[in-house]
């Protein structure tokens, strides 16, 4: 990362990374998403039209003839041996040495989503990432990388970003709401009267890039009016031995540099098969969030 890149991310509270993963790691997380997909058609007794179909094919499918099932997908998240490789991937580390340097964590807090046209649960409102951690969870240093699985536009639903908003320290949010498919939205949002005076930068981002940006830059996502779906992921580091704000374990990632045992030990286990079997699951069970902006 070079010196006016850190700069830019001081300045404005994001920096986009471009062609910094190789299409080898996407298409490993892709696939691994696509066995998802099909073992969650077994559980809800559906059979795709055909083999062979990709990510977002599947996708769509799956959601027409189960609305809501995406949400399940997202609600049911668990780390896998693919997904640490991506957050794990060279670039990623150098730019997280570079900003919170050599002693690192990933946070349990990271969401894939396979947002789908038409789920309004899929558009994010405006928020900062720390309003989702117990108070006092802002004072850690910490980062959001947010990566498509395929280009990511205005009309698919992309990112925007507030400009140089971080600067504002953490700013009040408050429950979002709105009922679709059984599920309540788990959101919070910063009142539209601040929202509204926000300097605002939709990212257009193709796949292989990615968005990093502070735990206090304010962002949302746009609808999807595609008619594709519009997969991406978002994890978080955290600089190790501070408080995460999260009633889970963070995976220790980094130290003096290195990567640590902890990581091998992870994929390990998911490579061998003796990671935990993982369930459905429909709903966040009680966030952490939820007493704290009522
Ligand atoms: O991908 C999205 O739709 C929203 C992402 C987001 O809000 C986040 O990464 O915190």
């Amino acid at each position: 990362m070079e010196k006016r890149e850190v700069h830019s991310f001081h300045k404005d509270g994001f920096i986009l990374a471009k062609n910094a993963l190789s299409e080898d790691t996407l298409s490993k997380v892709s696939t691994y998403f696509c066995m998802r997909l099909d073992q969650l058609a077994l559980h809800l007794g559906y059979a795709f039209s055909s083999q062979g179909l990709n990510l977002n094919q599947k996708t769509i499918e799956l959601e027409s003839a189960h609305p809501g099932a995406m949400l399940t997908l997202t609600h049911s998240q668990q780390l896998s041996a693919q997904l640490v490789s991506m957050a794990t991937d060279e670039n990623i580390l150098a730019a997280v040495k570079e900003l919170l340097g050599s002693d690192v964590d990933l946070h349990p807090f990271y969401a894939i989503r396979p947002k789908p046209p038409a789920v309004q649960l899929f558009e994010v409102p405006w928020h900062q990432d720390s309003s989702y951690l117990q108070k006092g969870a802002d004072q850690t240093p910490q980062i959001t990388f947010w990566v498509p699985l395929m280009d990511s536009t205005v009309e698919n639903g992309c990112l925007e970003v507030a400009v140089g908003e971080h600067n504002s320290g953490e700013l009040k949010h408050e429950p979002h709401s709105l009922e679709e498919y059984g599920n309540s939205s788990w959101y919070l949002e910063i009142p539209s009267d601040v929202a509204s005076s926000f300097q605002r930068q939709a990212f257009e981002i193709g796949s292989g890039s990615y968005l990093i940006f502070s735990h206090l830059t304010p962002h949302r996502s746009l609808p999807n009016r595609s008619e594709n779906s519009r997969w991406s992921i978002d994890f978080r580091f955290a600089r190790a031995g501070y408080f995460n704000g999260a009633n889970s374990q963070s995976l220790p990632v980094l130290r003096k540099g290195e990567l640590t045992q902890d990581v091998r030990d992870f994929t390990d286990a998911e490579m061998t098969g003796s990671a935990e079997p993982r369930s459905w699951v429909t709903r966040i069970e009680r966030p952490v969030w939820v007493d704290r902006w009522r």
